[in-house]
């Protein structure tokens, strides 16, 4: 039999011994875990962050109000995201902050994983040691597991900083999250919101895509329909920077629209590039949010994005145009009047959680699909 961890034990040692405070952005390989936490945790001792850097903010935070140590999640993708409050807030030679961080490891060296992940997943332990933070792998036994937990603890408080665990595919045991009420404000699935939206943009338009569902659907729809994918940019890694590649991309070619096609998690990852989109007065970028409310590629964990009004957030920002809808009829109204704004402009459409099970992923490898859009984009 395969050894897997039970959620429940590594939560309860953890909390036991004073380790109370959990914060990270969710990842597909730690979802039973992610599920346990949410469930298991008082709502003021775990945040589902914005990125990873905020946090081991919030770690350091509750760390500074409590005396408390705590424990980020994050997959390996989001240690980028965390070297600067690892390295000039939380390192032993700044403030020395003791943490523990739990750390999904795609792309482990030997084992087989989509192609965005194979590079991250060599340089993780690297990375860890140029940042001189210490990590072991976290064993699928439960007895060894528990014996590395409690020196992982003991080595994060004597050395006040912070020190990871390295978890591998499959380690913890399958923890169903409660099934969230199926969201009757939001009829729409992705993929009907995409059929829709993908027939009524120009012709000649950039479609950049966001990580996850979003950008496999969109390379399953152009298959099923055979329809030229040359002009979409499918930005399978490098969550919540879609909107700021199509950025770039319409500062460059102001004769073609570009449409980021975003998501609320990735959206918030990087708010800020909401105020530098806005600022631009670019008149070919339109900004399209696909807002379910949930980190639905890596198993519908909630963000906080049903709860902000991310057309408000985008006006304020000096998006000339924004507007949001939940349905079919809505998009027939809002899309004519996006589409032909003459400014940096935003489509908020509210759509239901969750994607075919047989949803595909992107055969074409990431080079390819840069060349074929550097080509497009050059005539
Ligand atoms: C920096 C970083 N952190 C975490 C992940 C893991 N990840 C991949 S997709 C995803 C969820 C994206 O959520 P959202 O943008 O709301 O899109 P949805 O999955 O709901 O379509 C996450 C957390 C990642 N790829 N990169």
């Amino acid at each position: 039999m395969i050894d897997v961890l039970s959620c429940a034990s590594v939560h309860r040692q953890l909390t036991d011994n004073g380790f109370d405070f959990f914060a990270g952005v969710p990842d597909s390989l730690l979802k039973n875990f992610c599920a346990y936490v949410s469930e298991n945790t008082r709502a003021d001792r775990h945040v589902i962050a914005a990125n990873e850097g905020a946090a081991v903010a919030l770690a350091a935070g509750s760390y500074l109000a409590s005396g408390r140590v705590g424990v980020v999640y994050m997959q390996n993708s989001g240690l980028g995201n965390a070297v600067n409050p690892l390295v000039s807030l939380a390192a032993p030679s700044v403030y020395g902050v003791p943490m523990l961080l739990v750390i999904g490891w795609r792309g482990e060296p030997g084992t087989k994983d989509e192609p965005q992940h194979v590079h991250q997943g060599r340089v993780t332990p690297d990375m860890l040691e140029a940042l001189r933070i210490g990590y072991t792998e976290l064993p699928t036994n439960s007895d060894e597991a528990e014996r590395c937990l409690w020196k992982a603890m003991n080595l994060a408080l004597d050395a006040a900083a912070p020190y990871a665990l390295l978890v591998r595919k499959g380690t913890f045991e399958p923890h169903f999250p409660v099934a969230a009420a199926l969201d009757e404000a939001a009829p729409m699935t992705r993929e009907a919101a995409l059929t829709w939206a993908l027939a009524a943009i120009d012709e000649r338009a950039v479609v950049v895509a966001t990580t996850g569902y979003t950008s496999r659907e969109l390379w399953e729809h152009r298959r099923k329909r055979g329809e030229d994918d040359r002009a979409d940019f499918l930005t399978v890694g490098s969550m919540g920077h879609a909107s700021q590649v199509a950025m770039g991309v319409a500062l460059r070619r102001p004769s073609r629209s570009v449409y980021c096609l975003d998501g609320d998690g990735a959206m918030i990852m990087h708010m800020g590039a909401l105020a530098v989109i806005g600022s631009s007065g670019l008149k070919n970028l339109k900004h399209v949010v696909l807002n379910n409310g949930v980190h639905d590629s890596v198993g519908g964990q909630p963000t906080v994005c049903r709860d902000i009004d991310v057309p408000a957030i985008a006006r304020a920002c000096g998006y000339g145009f924004a507007a949001t809808t939940d349905s079919l009829a809505g998009l027939a109204e809002v899309f004519p009047p996006f589409r032909a704004s003459k400014g940096p402009c935003l489509l908020e459409i509210r759509i239901r959680p969750g994607a075919r099970p047989d949803l595909g992923r992107p055969t074409i490898d990431p080079q390819s699909q840069k060349t074929r859009v550097m080509e497009l984009l050059a005539c």
